[in-house]
């Protein structure tokens, strides 16, 4: 495309490409600690998620290791407890949410044909809050050798009081579990707010909302469901810290609270949270599935609609989470029936999947491969999803190891193979180099088979009794083989993972840029940006005429877009230091509740030094001009 030339960002020539390869060193990190540039957030959501999944990928090898064979005694029963804490509240927070987030910052403004996302800064502001949330929830692992009390997480994902009040857990390692999450939440809530105004209002002319990929669909979805199941974890934390710290009883039954509360409130959050965690990946599966059989993807409104009603319904369903509580006979039958109602939009997306891969002309790529990868787990994910949702089917298989199989087939088989599948399609625009495919093929199938390897027998062996969050178990139950088979199964995981790795870090230290703008034949826009894409994106603003506007461009029936012959400026927000600076005393801030645990007036000086350091930042990127 021709660059027109007062398309040229020159206002700020340290952010332009061209630039980056005479910086020195230093210039060079500043300019991605200063930087506003959704691309590079993006890259650097995708890296930092990388490294928390490697953590928690670490964390469960060791829990699967001392699970090999019964009566093992390789960590003790409270380290255990705090390894798959720390597992769980890794996968989901630090490592799926952020990779997913990754991909909402690179592709949503590429996709909708905007510039950046509508707030910039606050972008930056969302990325440095979340590393700071991922920091102070691992932090624990770095000071535990220098203090006498529990500081690593250890109460379980998901938290239930009262174990996790100061009566049944003393020590710091639910404070720093609190912190942490309460850091996470407002990145995710700023993030969330971002994502909803930019996908409302940024969309190119032409756009409109059923024009728009399905992936940005998903998105939107999710933000929605950010900022709307947060603040449930928000308050339910709050009240939490307070028990803990100011000896209210919020939750406890002694004194008047309940601690069912913890778990409507925990739950409310925690159920949409699944699908802030799959329909990402569903999103991208939705866009993988129709570019590899050269077929639009079947009822594709039909999928948005039921991405729409998956959402909606997900806020009606927390208390399944809770059948064994005795709740009753009329709220398990309601809470059974809309659960059970969630298998019907779920049920549409698989079949449109289906119904876009028939009589389609299949390219085996290892995108490809990893969206039908998904499509098959996470259908099994579903299934066994359902059987729970009869509450005396769930009596049974409550807390159980069959529990555990459910959900990594769907966190893992489903999100993290969306997730995979994506990296495989995105990393040529991203980067303008590609992951070798002929590794590719070989890293699916060590997934693939080590995922099902490990997974597949805790049906079994939960079906058999053995229950989760157990640290040992005794000889001759029948468990042995399964756990052994499973423990297996993890290390050839970690193999494939290992293969990625180097994969990754061969392809993007390779000089030559070999993909092209589109190198996959695909139909949305973001593929009409160079591979890697330009600063600003566009050079013209495209005006969209279908769903599908740079398929129709290259193959008909209609036009797909035009660049109409504007003279737009191109504004490029400039880099800026101080989302970062408010990022970190923001987590101070909240980081002071830690400190006034134990140290009172020292943790509430903190909190105000971090707050008139917080309040610094905030105006001097108000007066910053330019953003
Ligand atoms: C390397 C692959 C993985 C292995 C071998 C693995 C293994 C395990 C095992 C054995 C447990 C049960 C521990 C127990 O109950 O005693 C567990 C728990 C859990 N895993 Fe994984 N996992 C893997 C990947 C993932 C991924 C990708 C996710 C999410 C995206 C995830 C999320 C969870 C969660 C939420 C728990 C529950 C933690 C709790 O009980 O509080 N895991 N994992
Ligand atoms: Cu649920």
């Amino acid at each position: 495309m021709a660059t027109p030339a007062h398309a040229e960002p020159a206002d700020h020539p340290a952010e332009s490409s061209a630039a980056y390869g005479e910086m020195s060193f230093g210039k060079w990190i500043l300019s991605w600690i200063m930087t506003s540039d959704h691309k590079r957030i993006g890259i650097l959501y995708g890296l930092s998620a990388l490294c928390f999944f490697v953590m928690g990928g670490i964390e469960a090898l060791i829990i699967r290791t001392q699970l090999a064979q019964p009566g093992q005694h390789i960590v003790d029963a409270a380290t255990y407890n705090a390894l798959f804490t720390m597992h769980g509240t890794t996968m989901i927070f630090l490592g799926v949410m952020p990779f997913s987030a990754a991909f909402f910052n690179y592709m949503v403004p590429l996709q909708i044909g905007a510039r950046d996302v509508i707030f910039p800064r606050l972008n930056a502001f969302s990325y440095w809050l979340f590393l700071c949330g991922g920091i102070v929830l691992n932090l624990p692992f770095l000071i535990t050798p220098f203090v006498d009390m529990r500081v690593i997480p250890d109460g379980g994902w998901f938290g239930y009081a009262t174990l996790t009040e100061k009566a049944y857990t003393p020590g710091a390692s639910i404070d720093f579990w609190i912190c942490g999450l309460q850091i996470l939440g407002i990145a995710s809530m700023a993030a969330g707010f971002n994502f909803i105004v930019t996908i409302f209002n940024l969309r190119a002319p032409g756009m409109t909302m059923l024009r728009m990929p399905v992936f940005t669909w998903m998105t939107l979805v999710v933000q929605f469901l950010v900022v709307l199941a947060f603040p449930c974890i928000t308050i339910a934390l709050v009240l939490l810290l307070f028990d803990r710290l100011f000896g209210t009883h919020f939750y406890m039954p002694e004194g008047g609270g309940d601690p069912l509360l913890w778990q409507h409130l925990f739950w409310l959050f925690g159920h949409p949270e699944v699908y802030i965690l799959i329909l990402p990946a569903m999103g991208i599966v939705s866009e993988v599935l129709p570019t590899f059989s050269r077929k639009p993807l079947f009822g594709a409104p039909f999928v948005i609609f039921s991405g729409i009603t998956i959402g909606l319904l997900g806020f009606g369903v927390w208390s399944h989470h809770m059948f064994t509580t005795g709740l009753g006979a009329a709220a398990d039958a309601s809470f059974s029936v809309s659960t059970m109602l969630i298998a019907i939009p779920t049920g549409v997306k698989i079949f449109n999947w289906l119904a876009t891969i028939w009589g389609g002309q299949l390219r085996l790529t290892t995108a490809m491969l990893f969206s039908l990868g998904f499509v098959c787990m996470f259908t099994m994910g579903g299934l066994s999803g359902i059987m729970h949702a009869s509450p005396p089917v769930d009596l049974q298989q409550q807390d159980s190891y069959f529990v555990v199989a459910h959900f990594h087939y769907v966190l893992f088989g489903g999100a993290v193979f969306g997730l995979l599948s994506g990296i495989y399609y995105w990393f040529p625009k991203m980067s303008g180099k590609f992951l070798s495919e002929s590794w590719g093929r070989w890293i699916f199938g060590v997934l693939f088979v080590g995922f099902n390897t490990t997974f597949f027998p805790m049906h079994i062996v939960g079906a058999a009794g053995m229950p989760r969050r157990i640290y040992t178990y005794d000889a001759g139950l029948g468990w042995e083989i399964p756990n052994m088979i499973e423990t297996v199964g993890a290390f050839i995981i970690a193999f494939g993972v290992l293969l990625f790795i180097i994969d990754l870090v061969r392809s993007i230290r390779r000089k030559e840029l070999v993909a092209s703008a589109n190198p996959w034949d695909a139909s949305s826009l973001e593929w009409l940006c160079d591979s890697p894409p330009k600063v600003h994106n566009f050079d013209i603003t495209p005006m969209v005429y279908s769903e599908r506007p740079v398929w129709d461009k290259n193959h008909g029936p209609g036009p797909g877009y035009s660049l109409p012959d504007s003279h737009e400026h191109i504004h490029i927000p400039p880099p800026s230091i101080w989302p970062l600076l408010l990022a970190l005393s923001v987590a101070w801030f909240l980081a002071s509740w830690l400190m006034a645990g134990q140290w009172f007036e020292f943790g509430v000086c903190s909190a105000i030094t971090a707050a008139i350091c917080g309040f610094t930042s905030c105006f001097r990127w108000f007066l910053e001009p330019g953003h």
